[in-house]
């Protein structure tokens, strides 16, 4: 090796190590939720369990996870499916020990991925030790949960009814209070009656909660997911929350809709009851990042007050503003939202789906999956993963004598089994009755097809994340979004164009004329580097950017300035490194 050529590797790698040291692990990517119930039963009880999704390890890594987060594990008596927890630094035997956390969290580490974990900070369950000592006023937990007298009573068939402090409505019932007749008092839920809302102006509950946080970090949790934070603070409890005018509830749900929650919702408190779970994660940080994603469906500028140090709000409005309807400009309208709103110096993420709402391929059909995959994984930020999505499952068809979601939202169908293969249950639990039935499409859906076909929605899963990770370093570098024809939606990262076509049709248009970022002319050819599996150009396919160029229904294409030669990251250092050999005359 010349010196020359050595000195020029010696400044790239420099370079390298200073941008991989800029990025955090929670900033790499993608954050994969597994919902435990439902990923892989190791046993045959038919429930997910810890153990199985360690024996799945090996396709995280295969996949390119970044970051695994398990929805609750912790015990719990399941009537909100684990968010209403019992004992929040115990394991509920249903999904495994302790022991079974900590293996997972080696193997995983071992593989180089990150470990996180839920947290409910809002709610317990009323099962929890802690209610029912605050239920019989025990010293020390007497204000653990939101106690408040009657207003007064009501005569009913000669017994004093007693009437709520106020008209607070609750997401899953009526009425935000339930009586407890053994304390005298009514206790304040947000959700469930069996999920009371936890007491966040008694410092006991902060330092109970945070302890809760050091348990699992001691043991290596990398971070955490935290529950409905718009909901952890009220005020005002003398005060009457009014309906929105002429709103008139349909149904059971719509009571909660109806009512302006000014007292039960964004508190400004909360931001500071988020701060200090920031800086109990901090207390790790010189053994590892420790990270906070926050889930949060509320207004934009409650949304951004979350994002501080070692932590970001999820960005929902994939999610919130984009259905099969959308087009270029509503696409525009939800990526530049979220950009443009972000405080200067943060990091975006971009979440596609969850175990509350319907499967990408059953909200916007199965034909927009690499499309919506691809907004995910290459907009500038961390994708969020919600298992299943990698390989474009749809939500299942539950019958009503199999349902386990037991609130009024039917959110079953999107929690169905992961689809590993074509055998009994997709390969989830060798159990005839498997926790929920899987997607009738598993025979065809599954990782084991997926990986054995050429053109999958996971093949283009794993090459979307293999380009995130070549580009994350670079940030919101070179990035613009364009409404390219009313349909076709467009952004740029560095070296690439990323095209998508929102239309049920074809779409047929010319990029002459078109200014990348810095007012910069497009080349007169580009590559496809990742066609969606309905795009009709095959990948490394030469596209003429004088001529018109057309696009199939639902289909989208990432565009490369590169054949496919290696690109440098940036050609200042090609311009340093040739300086250098040159000044340095070898
Ligand atoms: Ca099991
Ligand atoms: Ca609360």
């Amino acid at each position: 090796m010349t010196r020359a050529l050595r000195l020029l590797l010696c400044v790239c790698a420099v370079v390298n190590a200073i941008a991989g040291e800029d990025v955090e692990w929670w900033q790499n990517g993608p954050i994969y939720q597994v919902y435990p119930a439902t990923f892989a039963d190791s046993n045959g009880d038919g429930w997910g369990d810890i153990k199985g999704i360690l024996e799945h390890a090996d396709y995280f890594k295969d996949i390119g996870v970044g970051a695994v987060w398990l929805s609750p594990i912790f015990a719990s008596p399941m009537q909100d499916n684990g968010y209403d927890v019992a004992n929040y630094t115990d394991v509920n035997p249903i999904f495994g020990t302790k022991q079974d956390v900590k293996d997972l969290i080696d193997k995983l580490h071992s593989l180089g991925i990150k470990f996180m974990l839920d947290f409910v900070p809002n709610h317990s369950s009323d099962q929890h030790v802690w209610f029912k000592n605050s239920v019989n006023r025990v010293p020390g937990y007497e204000n653990f949960y939101v106690w408040r007298n009657k207003s007064s009573s009501k005569m009913d068939n000669g017994k004093a009814i007693p009437l709520e402090p106020n008209n607070w409505r609750s997401l899953f019932t009526p009425s935000a209070w339930t009586w407890n007749d053994q304390r005298g008092q009514f206790y304040l839920h947000q959700f469930g009656a069996f999920q009371p809302d936890l007491n966040y102006d008694e410092p006991l509950v902060v330092e109970a909660m945070k302890n809760v946080m050091r348990f699992w970090l001691d043991m290596g949790v990398d971070g955490l997911r935290v529950d409905a934070t718009p909901y952890l603070i009220e005020t005002h409890y003398d005060l009457n929350q009014p309906d929105f005018p002429g709103c008139v509830p349909k149904g059971p749900l719509d009571y909660y809709e109806c009512q302006q929650h000014l007292y039960t919702r964004d508190q400004p408190k909360l931001y500071d009851i988020m701060a200090e779970f920031a800086k109990v994660l901090d207390e790790y940080k010189n053994n590892g990042t420790r990270y906070q994603s926050i889930e949060a469906y509320a207004a934009l500028n409650f949304t951004m007050m979350y994002y501080m140090n070692s932590t970001s709000p999820f960005n929902f409005n994939i999610l919130s503003y984009l259905n099969q309807n959308s087009n270029a400009s509503v696409a525009k309208y939800a990526v530049d939202l979220w950009m443009n709103n972000m405080p200067k110096g943060r990091w975006a993420n971009w979440v596609t789906g969850n175990h509350d709402n319907a499967r990408v391929a059953t909200r916007f059909g199965e034909d927009m999956v690499d499309a919506i995959n691809t907004m995910s994984i290459l907009l500038p930020g961390t994708p969020i993963t919600y298992m299943g999505e990698e390989i474009g499952m749809s939500n299942s068809l539950i019958p009503e004598d199999l349902r386990r979601d037991k609130t009024d939202f039917n959110r079953d169908p999107e929690r169905a089994p992961m689809q590993w293969n074509a055998s009994l249950n997709a390969g989830f639990s060798s159990n005839p009755r498997p926790y929920l039935p899987v997607a009738s499409n598993y025979w065809r859906v599954n990782v084991e097809a997926e990986k054995s076909t050429e053109k999958s929605h996971l093949g283009v899963y794993k090459k979307l994340v293999s380009l995130h990770k070549d580009l994350v370093a670079k940030g919101a570098e070179d990035f613009q979004t364009y409404v390219i024809t009313p349909w076709v939606f467009a952004f740029t990262r560095p070296n690439h164009l990323i095209l998508i076509n929102f239309n049920n049709l074809e779409e047929e248009f010319t990029l002459s004329g078109f200014k990348l970022p810095n007012d910069k002319e497009i080349p007169s050819k580009l590559f496809a580097k990742i066609p969606s599996i309905n795009s009709e150009y095959s990948e490394m396919f030469e596209i003429d950017t004088k001529n018109n160029i057309t696009m199939r229904p639902r289909s989208s294409v990432v565009l490369s300035v590169s054949g496919g030669s290696v690109v440098f990251k940036s050609s200042a250092i090609l311009i340093f490194a040739t300086f250098a050999v040159t000044f340095f005359k070898f």
